[in-house]
C-alpha cells in the first residue's frame, strides 16, 4: 500500500468571495484581487515539493467556472455569453457563487477508505455533496464524474454517488476524516461531524457547523467499515466558533501519530483514550493547550492544517503554511512536536498563501488515497506526478490563467471561455476523457 496525495489543481477564476461565513481567511478577503496563476504554481510547486520527498503525489482536475449547468438550472438562457451577462445583471452575488475555484480544496473532494479495511477488499470513496455551502454544492456532481473517470475499474473501486442533498447528510469529505493505524492494529477511522440532523447535541452559537453525525454515520455503512474500528468523535463547539470549520483545522493524523489542539474534538482525553485501547502502546498523540498556542492562533496559522507524511524510510515529516513559521505560538509548537518522542523529524514550511488566504492549507489541497500497486495500476488516466508532468501543467498554467482577477472580472464573459479552453486542454494532458457538461 502506498499513499498518494491527490492534490486539486487551481483553477483559472481562484478569487476571494467572501462566500464562507465561519471560515475567517475568506471573510476576511472577501472582495481583494487575486492572483489564480500565483495560486496554481504554488500548488504545483507544493505537489514537486512532497514528490522530492519520496511520497506519492497525483492531481485532481478544476471544475467548470463559472458553472454555466447552474446559472442555465436557475433560468438564464441564451448562449453562454448571455447567460452570464443576464446573471452578473440580476445577481453579482449568484455570479460569485457559481464561479469560485474551491473545488481546489480536495480534502472536501470526498471520503475514502482504503482496500485493506473495507468489507468488500474494494477502495471506496464517496464524493461529498457540500451541501452546507451552496458554492460547494454545486463541486459534487462534477467530482463525481471526474472519481469515476479516474476510478474507473470496478474491480478495485467503489465509486459512490455523493449522500443525499439538503441539510440532513450534509458531508465535507476527508477533511473530518481521519485513519490511524499501528503496526499490528486494524485501522481506526475517525469521522468527526460538528451537528446532529436528528440526534439532539450542542452545536455551535456563533458559526455554522458543517456535517452532520447522520451524514459521518452513512459513510461508514456505504464503505464496509468494521464498525468496531470506527469512532464519531464531536468537533468541538468553541473551536468551530473560533473558525475551525473543518476537523482539519484544529487535527491532523497520520499512521500512529495525531496532533491536535484541545478544541478539535469534545472530550478530546476520553477520545485519546479509547484509540489507545485501539491501536496500543505504539499510538501517539501530541495535544495542544489553548494556553499553548491560542486558537486564534492556530486558525490563522493552521499549523494543523499541515501534511504529515510518511517517508519512504519510515519517519514523518510535516509540510505546514509559511503563516506557522511566522506566528510565534505556532512554530514553537510545530518545533516540540520534532523534538518530543514523535515520529516527526522535521517541519517544512511552504507558500501556498492565494490558497490560505480563502482558509485552504497543505492538508485542505489535497485528498489521500492509499493504493496498492494493483489499484495503481488499474488506474490509466495521466495523474500520477512526474517532472514531465510538472512541466507540462506548469507551461499549461502559465498559457491559460490571468496574472490578477478583480471581483468585476467575474462577469466577463470571456473568463468563462478562457476556462473551458484551459480544462479541455487539461483532460487531454491527463488523459480523463470527457468529465465536464460542455465536453457532452
Ligand atoms: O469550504 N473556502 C473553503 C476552504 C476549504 C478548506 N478545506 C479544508 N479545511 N479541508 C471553504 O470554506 C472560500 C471561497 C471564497 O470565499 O471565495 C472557500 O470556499
Amino acid at each position: 500500500m502506498r499513499e498518494y496525495n491527490f492534490d486539486g489543481l487551481v483553477g483559472p477564476t481562484h478569487n476571494f468571495a467572501g462566500l464562507s461565513p465561519g471560515n475567517l481567511a475568506s471573510q476576511s478577503h472577501g472582495g481583494e484581487p487575486s492572483h489564480p496563476r500565483e495560486a496554481a504554481l504554488q500548488g504545483l510547486e507544493k505537489m514537486r515539493f512532497v514528490a522530492g520527498l519520496g511520497v506519492g503525489q497525483a492531481v485532481l482536475p478544476p471544475q467548470p467556472r463559472p458553472s454555466l449547468r447552474t446559472l442555465r438550472a436557475l433560468g438564464f438562457t441564451g448562449s453562454d455569453e448571455e447567460v452570464i451577462t443576464r446573471a452578473a445583471r440580476e445577481s453579482e452575488h449568484l455570479l460569485r457563487l457559481t464561479s469560485s475555484a474551491s473545488a481546489m480544496w480536495t480534502a472536501n473532494a470526498a471520503t475514502i477508505a482504503p482496500s485493506s479495511d473495507t468489507a468488500d477488499g474494494r477502495l471506496h470513496l464517496t464524493p461529498a455533496n457540500l451541501s452546507q455551502m451552496f458554492h460547494r454544492a454545486i463541486e459534487a456532481d462534477t467530482t463525481h464524474s471526474v472519481l469515476r473517470a479516474i476510478f474507473s475499474d470496478a474491480r478495485h473501486f467503489a465509486v459512490h454517488p455523493p449522500l443525499p442533498p439538503g441539510s440532513h447528510f450534509a458531508d465535507e469529505g476527508a477533511a473530518n476524516h481521519t485513519r490511524l493505524s499501528t503496526p499490528g492494529h486494524a485501522a481506526v477511522h475517525l469521522l468527526a461531524w460538528g451537528r446532529g440532523a436528528w440526534h439532539d447535541v450542542a452545536g455551535p452559537k456563533r458559526f455554522p457547523a458543517r456535517q452532520t453525525l447522520e451524514a459521518s454515520q452513512a459513510l461508514a455503512r456505504l464503505h464496509q467499515l468494521d464498525m468496531r474500528q470506527v469512532l464519531f468523535p464531536q468537533q468541538h463547539p468553541d473551536g468551530i466558533d473560533a473558525g475551525a470549520f473543518h476537523t482539519d483545522v484544529l487535527a491532523v493524523g497520520n499512521g500512529a501519530f495525531l496532533m491536535l489542539h484541545e478544541l478539535a474534538f469534545v472530550d478530546h482525553p476520553g477520545l485519546l483514550q479509547m484509540l489507545r485501547e485501539k491501536l496500543g502502546p505504539d499510538f501517539r498523540a501530541i495535544v495542544a493547550t489553548t494556553a499553548e498556542l491560542p486558537v486564534q492562533d492556530a486558525v490563522r496559522a493552521y499549523p494543523f492544517n499541515s501534511q504529515v507524511l510518511t517517508l519512504p524510510e519510515g519517519r514523518m515529516a510535516i509540510v505546514a503554511p509559511v503563516e506557522s513559521r511566522e506566528t510565534p505560538a505556532a512554530r514553537r509548537f510545530l518545533e516540540r512536536v520534532v523534538a518530543e518522542d514523535s515520529p516527526v523529524t522535521a517541519v517544512h514550511y511552504l507558500d501556498v498563501r492565494q490558497s490560505m488566504n480563502n482558509g485552504g492549507g497543505p492538508a485542505c489541497l489535497r485528498q489521500r488515497i492509499s493504493l496498492t500497486d494493483a489499484e495503481r495500476g488499474a488506474i490509466t488516466a495521466d495523474v500520477f506526478y512526474t517532472p514531465a508532468l510538472h512541466d507540462s501543467l506548469a507551461a499549461w498554467v502559465r498559457r491559460n490563467y490571468r496574472e490578477v482577477l478583480r471581483p468585476r472580472d467575474l462577469q466577463d464573459p470571456q473568463l468563462a471561455r478562457e476556462t473551458m479552453t484551459a480544462l479541455d486542454e487539461l483532460t487531454r494532458i491527463l488523459k480523463l476523457g470527457s468529465v465536464y457538461d460542455f465536453q457532452q
